[in-house]
């Protein structure tokens, strides 16, 4: 009945209009899909991304022969296996492609298999797919990183900072969240249109005015969070995601502006916009190689989320030595970093054992698929990421959080901010 009969992939598109993988699993008498996501500030370390580099009918850009290789080897290789074995059927595509970064196979090809196969387990089982994670009972909605102003490679302005988000620390259900963010989101755009800027968007749906010191996106949001009534700091904090491996040169960073300085006077000026803003969290703040400048900040701030995206890319080695060289103490959780489901949730179990937050988040490349909200409900993460309220592919994700506090409905309870 479990049984894998098949697997079947098709090029599909993701938000950037890039192609991607579809993969879609088969059961007797069921099936499942799954998209997966891409980025566009990707680590050096992140599993490997398959896309069919000569072909210049996509510009390079095709995923076509990681869809042969689902419709071929890894179909052949899962008929027959169980689909409720989610490790075991993970392991077999791990071994398949038998390189440390995914290189035969590549990750993109891997992940919408594993995805496939988790949602076909949980289908199956006729449970919601949040019920299928780590968390048994006790279901917890976890606060939305919204990143309202757009910034570095997600759009064309200049703003140095990729991401400049807001949390609703206060929120007491998922819906109210929602609430305070759009409150904040529809003042803001009031704000910049009064200033004369355009409110178009970048790619994660936050604006993306043409401006390019970080403290004028910051004061618009200072702005807005006020004009709605709201306490920054209190209400509604605000958090960073910098990006900083596309700010680093021989050692020195052009973060606050154009200007590449040292690492002392970055964390001085990090330090600076942290009073000024009372800025909650920071991700990314230095290069993915530059170990010592994560742990010197560390001791020289507290009270902030120090986030490890491009640091960790979701891979366990990456945050066994963030660990001991007490580099941060949240991690951003991708899937496409790693490469499959079991991956994910053995990097999430071992980043809260040791005490750290998990954040589950987007790509800037992402699509239609929602695993990613349920994925945060199930593994307890207390903070996902996933863009803004604009473009379908972002409020997706927030919508299917909806439902599930609605399904959850006395029971549902919010998560905890540290
Ligand atoms: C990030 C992500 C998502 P990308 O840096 O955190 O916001 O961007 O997918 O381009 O790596
Ligand atoms: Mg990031």
């Amino acid at each position: 009945m479990s049984k894998i009969l098949k697997v079947k992939a098709r090029q599909v598109f993701d938000s950037r209009g890039n192609p991607t993988v579809e993969a879609e699993v088969f059961i007797k008498n069921n099936s499942a899909k799954a998209i997966c996501p891409s980025g566009a500030s990707t680590g050096t370390y992140e599993a490997f991304e398959k896309r069919d580099k000569k072909n210049n009918r996509y510009l390079g850009k095709s995923v076509l022969s990681a869809v042969n290789l689902v419709n071929s080897k890894i179909s052949k290789r899962l008929k027959g296996h169980n689909i409720h074995n989610q490790e075991r059927i993970d392991t077999l595509m791990i071994n398949l492609d038998g390189t440390k970064q995914k290189k035969k196979l590549g990750a993109n090809t891997i992940l919408a298999v594993s995805m496939a196969v988790k949602k076909l387990s949980a289908k199956q089982k006729k449970l919601p797919l949040y019920k299928t994670f780590l968390v048994k009972n006790n279901f917890k909605l976890p606060y939305p990183l919204m990143n309202i102003i757009n910034g570095g490679v997600h759009a064309d302005n200049n703003l140095r900072i990729q991401e400049f988000m807001i949390r609703p620390d206060r929120a007491k259900t998922f819906s109210d969240a929602m609430r305070i963010c759009f409150l904040v989101i529809k003042n803001l755009s009031k704000i910049i249109k009064n200033k004369g800027l355009s409110i178009s968007v970048g790619d994660e749906g936050g604006f993306a005015p043409m401006i390019s010191s970080n403290n004028q996106a910051l004061d618009l949001i200072v702005s807005a969070i006020k004009k709605s009534g709201f306490v920054n700091g209190k209400d509604v904090s605000i958090c960073l995601d910098v990006a900083a491996n596309e700010l680093f040169k021989k050692n020195k960073y052009s973060i606050h502006s154009k200007k590449y300085v040292s690492v002392e006077k970055s964390i001085r000026e990090y330090k600076k916009i942290i009073r000024k803003y009372n800025i909650k969290s920071i991700e990314d703040p230095f290069a993915e190689n530059d170990w010592t400048s994560w742990s010197k900040l560390m001791k020289s701030i507290n009270k902030v989320q120090v986030v490890g995206d491009d640091l960790y890319v979701t891979n366990l080695e990456r945050l066994k030595k963030g660990f001991l060289n007490e580099s941060s103490n949240a991690i951003l959780i991708k899937l496409n970093q790693i490469g499959t489901v079991s991956e994910t949730l053995d990097v999430i179990k071992f980043a809260q054992i040791i005490g750290f937050e998990t954040i589950i988040s987007h790509r800037s490349g992402d699509s239609e698929d929602t695993f990613i909200a349920d994925l945060a409900v199930g593994t307890n993460s207390n903070q996902i990421k996933t863009g803004s309220l604009a473009r379908s592919e972002r409020v997706a994700k927030y919508n299917q959080l909806i439902r599930i506090e609605e399904e959850l409905g006395k029971k549902s309870r919010m998560n905890k901010i540290h």
